[in-house]
């Protein structure tokens, strides 16, 4: 991995993921925006409704990594393996069914991998396939995602770290303003939004009241 875990457990701490259907305005705004506020990582998540394909969706893949490259922020991709290789992301974050794990870890290389896991199961395998983080969830209900596993909530992480798992672990699903300190408190190292930032008018001011909640 390009980061050694402590330095990826940091830049974990406010982690916000988007693509061009979740956001309100344009984009590259609502992103310049959220990196302002002080977003410490990205992912792009280009699915769903009206979601960009082919062309599209690379050429806006490469304005936003751009961004993210200028700002020192690391950008991620959502299951697009080809996308990552092709335009030289930092990593790919992949759920339970995309691609398997120790796969994607072989065409990757030192690529940060992202993996979602819902339980101890789950999380090891992961693991033992060459995760680097685990995106855990959802800990609240969203409309954001409608494929979604049951809630269970920040107690799922404090079930994982009681079970040694040490990796950094981001929660995510359902966390808006107001909601992270649990999060926080079961063992997170930080969360992973779209709509707390996404949908605001000011995604700025949204990205500074999510960190004033984790001082
Ligand atoms: N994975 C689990 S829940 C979710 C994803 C991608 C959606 C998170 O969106 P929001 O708006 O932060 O609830
Ligand atoms: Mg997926």
């Amino acid at each position: 991995m390009r980061y050694t875990e402590g330095e990826l457990r940091k830049k974990l701490q406010l982690y916000f993921v988007m693509g061009s259907n979740n956001c309100l305005k344009d984009p590259e705004t609502v992103l310049k925006e959220a990196i302002d506020g002080g977003i410490t990582f990205f992912q792009f998540r280009e699915k769903g409704n009206g979601a960009k394909e082919g062309s599209e969706k690379v050429q806006l893949a490469k304005k936003l990594q751009a961004i993210c490259k200028q700002n020192g922020v690391p950008f991620i991709v959502n299951d697009d393996l080809e996308l990552a290789l092709e335009i030289d992301a930092d990593g790919i974050h992949i759920g339970q069914e995309d691609e398997d794990p120790q796969k994607v870890r072989k065409m990757v290389g030192d690529k940060i991998l992202g993996v979602s896991a819902h339980n101890l199961a789950e999380a090891n395998k992961a693991i033992a396939q060459g995760a680097n983080y685990l995106g855990v969830g959802p800990m609240y209900e969203t409309t954001t995602k409608k494929d979604i596993r049951e809630v269970k909530g920040p107690e799922v992480i404090v079930a994982l770290r009681e079970n040694n798992i040490t990796i950094p672990i981001v929660g995510i699903g359902g966390i808006q303003k107001g909601l992270i300190k649990p999060v926080i408190t079961a063992g997170a190292d930080g969360v992973a939004v779209i709509s707390a930032i996404s949908s605001s008018e000011y995604p700025k001011e949204a990205v500074k009241d999510l960190l004033d909640e984790m001082k």
